[in-house]
């Protein structure tokens, strides 16, 4: 259905036409050898963005968390995170899995950890503990809203984990985001990081691919485990091209995705009071909470989908909206009036 507006992920978006005449004419040779000048260039834009020596272009968000913590640590060791980190719930337990990591997951509002609970939670250098390698952010964070990290907090934990030599990592899968709503450059947050993955595939646009960005040492071996992971893509050229087209054309608009979450936000909220915490709406997420209503998310989600608009259900009680570049004001306007006819008629 060519109208249907799609308000699961920022992931949804398709390639625009600059971004497939970008690909079609792209230079390529093999990246497992570092001979993709397109690739190359990449990097090293990234890199240069967010203030670190190196980047390796991989090819999902999910890949650059894990190759950052694999880079990072040893089997055994332990991971401070949020209680709501993507990585502890939606990466399949890799960390794990791949690299025989323990989560110390804490809790925080907003998806924010903080300082003096960080510091709390670092174990003391004992034979009978495991060794706290990491510490990791999210910015924006996803479960909690798409809410920014704020710049303080992230310098206060950047400070202690200096202090006690355990490295950060920062999943910035939508930094762009964070940099939109505040107006701080991305490299700011990234200055308290080790590691920082940002995605290209999310709400600037591109079809496909990640970043990781860090020391010239840790992208060495991240570029190992890449490969270890099978990740390795040869001619991604291809791909880099749209993605390099997409941090052209996509971070300055990200404001308007932002816009047009805070008036579904406030349509909603028309609704029910209770059907959106306002404040959260922070960038291009919004999150409906369904206790006002009878209905279960996969109830509401199936009757507006035969209304075009398609939705997330997390759980039975709340659903996810996401805006992005496929999604207009008028898209906005339409959605509300089919979430009226759903959720009150
Ligand atoms: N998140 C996806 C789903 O997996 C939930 C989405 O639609 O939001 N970090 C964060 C904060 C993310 O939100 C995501 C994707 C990732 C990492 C992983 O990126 P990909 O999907 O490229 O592996």
């Amino acid at each position: 259905m060519a109208d249907l507006i799609d308000l699961r992920s920022d992931t949804v978006t398709r390639p625009t036409p600059e971004m497939r005449r970008a690909m079609a004419e792209a230079e390529v040779g093999d990246d497992v050898f570092g001979d993709d000048p397109t690739v190359n260039a990449l990097q090293e834009r990234a890199a240069e963005l967010m203030g670190k020596e190196a980047g390796l272009f991989v090819p999902t968000g999910s890949m650059g968390n894990q190759v950052s913590l694999g880079a990072l640590t040893r089997p055994g060791d332990e991971v401070v995170c949020h209680t709501g980190a993507h990585f502890l719930h939606y990466e399949g337990g890799s960390a794990g899995a791949h690299f025989g990591l323990m989560m110390r997951p804490l809790g925080g509002p907003g998806g924010v950890i903080d300082a003096t609970a960080v510091a709390g939670a670092i174990r003391p250098g004992s034979e009978h503990n495991p060794r706290t390698a990491v510490v990791a952010m999210e910015n924006t964070h996803n479960s909690a809203g798409g809410t920014v990290f704020p710049l303080d907090e992230a310098q206060g934990i950047a400070k202690v984990c200096r202090e006690r030599e355990v490295a950060v990592h920062l999943d910035g899968a939508r930094i762009f985001n964070a940099q939109a709503a505040t107006g701080i450059p991305v490299a700011h947050w990234a200055e308290c990081a080790d590691t920082i993955t940002f995605c290209f595939s999310k709400g600037l646009g591109a079809p496909v691919g990640s970043m990781v960005c860090s020391t010239r040492e840790v992208v060495g071996e991240a570029h190992r485990l890449r490969k270890r992971l099978g990740g390795g893509m040869r001619q991604a050229g291809v791909l880099a091209a749209a993605a390099s087209v997409a941090l052209d054309t996509g971070v300055e608009r990200l404001a308007e995705d932002h816009a047009n979450a805070r008036r579904l936000a406030a349509g909603l909220a028309d609704l029910h009071p209770d059907a959106v915490e306002l404040p959260s709406v922070e960038t291009n997420m919004v999150y409906l909470e369904l206790t006002p209503w009878q209905k279960t998310s996969s109830e509401i989600s199936h009757e507006l989908e035969a209304h075009g608009v398609l939705t997330l259900g997390l759980h039975p009680k709340r659903m996810r909206l996401v805006t992005h570049r496929d999604v207009s004001t008028a898209d906005i306007d339409r959605s509300l009036t089919a979430l009226r006819t759903v959720l009150c008629d």
